[in-house]
């Protein structure tokens, strides 16, 4: 029971009576409009944003009795473009409404609607939504690379969003109005998660997570809940809890239910082992102690590649956007197991084989992390040293995916990244893989020329003859560096 003035109620904090963020929530509100008004914007917000079983506004007549009720609703489809019903104004002396009824039926048909997104066992469903001033094209192809994003970390897509702005507005990234659309499809769907495209600064999460329960978490989060998922050594286990704590800690301010739900990431999974109340002291504290144990690792790693390079031996790296199918290259090359699979990030440690040449040359050959478009730079410093073995590398293998119709953006991408690292000046070798997957020849043969690349399969060893054969020229002249042999 809440009593406000003849303008307005303030509604608190309400308990979820159901249970759960993606059916209604068991309570309905009704309440007095004064001056024979009908239900109105914010009532109709109200019952979405609150996703109320019920919004009813009992009219009432100048000697304070009722008279006539009005009552609002939520539909598991829209029905002209809209999510709610209005129900007919009924006189409150007759015999009304089977309330019970009513929203018996409403949640089965939700639920009916709710399940035709499949989803294996107790996995996430989200919805993506991109928010964004690029061109439709742009932004379709980044939307299609977080559905990959999104599939890899192992959620299921029950729709995707595309809202295309003149302006983002760095405060609101969606008016009220788009975002109780967006929460209302959300419901309809039987999704309590929005992922977004967009890399979203602290205001921008509040100014949704004020409005709803949904979490809420962005491309960068998405992309270090893999990470998290997928690291195996205690070096990448760190590496990624660093990075999710640094880019968590300016958003502590975030009011704190929104922050467990923002730090709650995906199925509940948070940073580690982490417990969601963490304050930023304690953030900044772990954060120092990983640092500590960071040192420590690659201490220890520093002398095993001492080992290795005093082994005299050439190095190539295999470098490449994610899923280029680095690790397939390296497996066929070396006639070695490394993990191999259709997702984003399969590799995360780096792997070393050796490598043995017709003519008896040997080398060392590295499969490394993939790489990708706007690496989040919490990422990329956490990388940094993983990266850093490229810096010993006599040979960068750039493999790209020819297949790909973003193929020549992921190419200049990964590019870009190895001249931030500064590793521009190691001589380079596109490969294009896949070219078993284009069907036309000449293409390829442009795209080679083009770009002075080498096309392969690395699925079909018998591809790789030449580009062996050219791997072993480029190395030729080589010899052991005297910094090597010292280390
Ligand atoms: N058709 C075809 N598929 C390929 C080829 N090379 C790799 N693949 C497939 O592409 C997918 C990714 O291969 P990976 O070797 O795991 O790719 P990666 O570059 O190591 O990927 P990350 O470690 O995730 O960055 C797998 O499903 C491979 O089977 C190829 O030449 N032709
Ligand atoms: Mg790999």
């Amino acid at each position: 029971m809440i009593v406000g003035d003849h303008r307005s109620i303030f509604i608190p904090e309400l308990p979820t009576t159901r249970g759960h963020r993606a059916r209604l929530r068991g309570l309905r509100c009704i309440h007095t409009h004064l001056n024979d008004e009908s239900l109105n914007e914010d009532d109709l917000m109200d019952l979405v944003f609150l996703r109320l079983d019920l919004m009813v506004a009992l009219q009432v007549d100048k000697h304070g009795g009722a008279h006539r009720l009005l009552a609002a609703h939520l539909l598991p489809e829209n029905v002209n473009g809209r999510g709610w019903v209005i129900l007919d104004p009924l006189p409150t002396h007759e015999h009304i409404l089977d309330f019970l009824q009513l929203v018996h039926s409403l949640e089965s048909e939700f639920a009916r609607k709710q399940a035709l997104v499949v989803v294996k066992g107790n996995q996430d469903r989200a919805i993506l939504v991109s928010v964004t001033t690029a061109p439709r094209a742009e932004a379709e192809a980044s939307m299609q690379e977080l559905q990959e994003l999104a599939r890899s970390s192992g959620i299921a897509v029950a729709d995707r969003i595309i809202q295309r702005q003149q302006r983002i507005n760095s405060k609101y990234l969606l008016g009220r109005g788009k975002l109780s659309e967006l929460v209302l499809r959300a419901l309809q769907m039987g999704v309590d998660l929005l992922v977004f495209d967009q890399d979203l600064n602290p205001s921008q999460v509040r100014s949704i997570t004020d409005f709803t329960e949904l979490r809420v978490i962005d491309r960068t989060q998405l992309i270090l809940d893999i990470f998290a998922q997928r690291a195996k050594s205690r070096e990448g286990k760190i590496q990624v809890e660093m990075a999710q704590l640094n880019y968590m800690l300016p958003r502590l301010v975030v009011k704190d239910d929104a922050l467990s739900r923002l730090t709650g990431g995906i199925g509940g999974r948070g940073p580690g082992e982490t417990k969601l109340e963490i304050n930023r002291r304690r953030v900044r504290d772990r954060i120092a102690r990983l640092e500590k144990q960071l040192v420590q690792i690659r201490k220890q790693r520093g002398q095993r590649r001492g080992l290795r390079l005093r082994a005299g031996l050439p190095i190539i790296s295999i470098v490449g956007y994610t899923n280029a199918g680095k690790s397939t290259l390296l497996n066929a090359l070396t006639d070695s197991e490394v993990q191999v699979e259709d997702r984003l990030f399969a590799t995360l440690d780096p792997a070393s084989r050796r490598l043995r040449f017709p003519r008896d040359q040997e080398a060392i050959i590295t499969d490394t992390v993939g790489f990708i478009r706007d690496l989040p730079n919490d990422l990329m410093e956490a990388f940094g040293a993983t990266l850093e073995e490229l810096r010993h590398a006599d040979l960068l293998l750039h493999v790209i995916d020819l297949s790909n119709p973003m193929f020549e953006e992921q190419m200049l991408a990964v590019e870009a990244m190895l001249e931030k690292l500064d590793l521009h000046f190691i001589p380079l070798l596109r490969v294009f893989n896949k070219q078993d997957l284009v069907m036309d020849r000449e293409y390829v043969q442009n795209m080679c020329r083009r770009c002075g690349a080498m096309a392969i399969s690395a699925l079909h060893r018998d591809t790789l003859r030449p580009l062996v054969e050219t791997m072993e020229e480029k190395l030729a002249p080589w010899e052991p560096r005297r910094e090597r042999v010292s280390v």
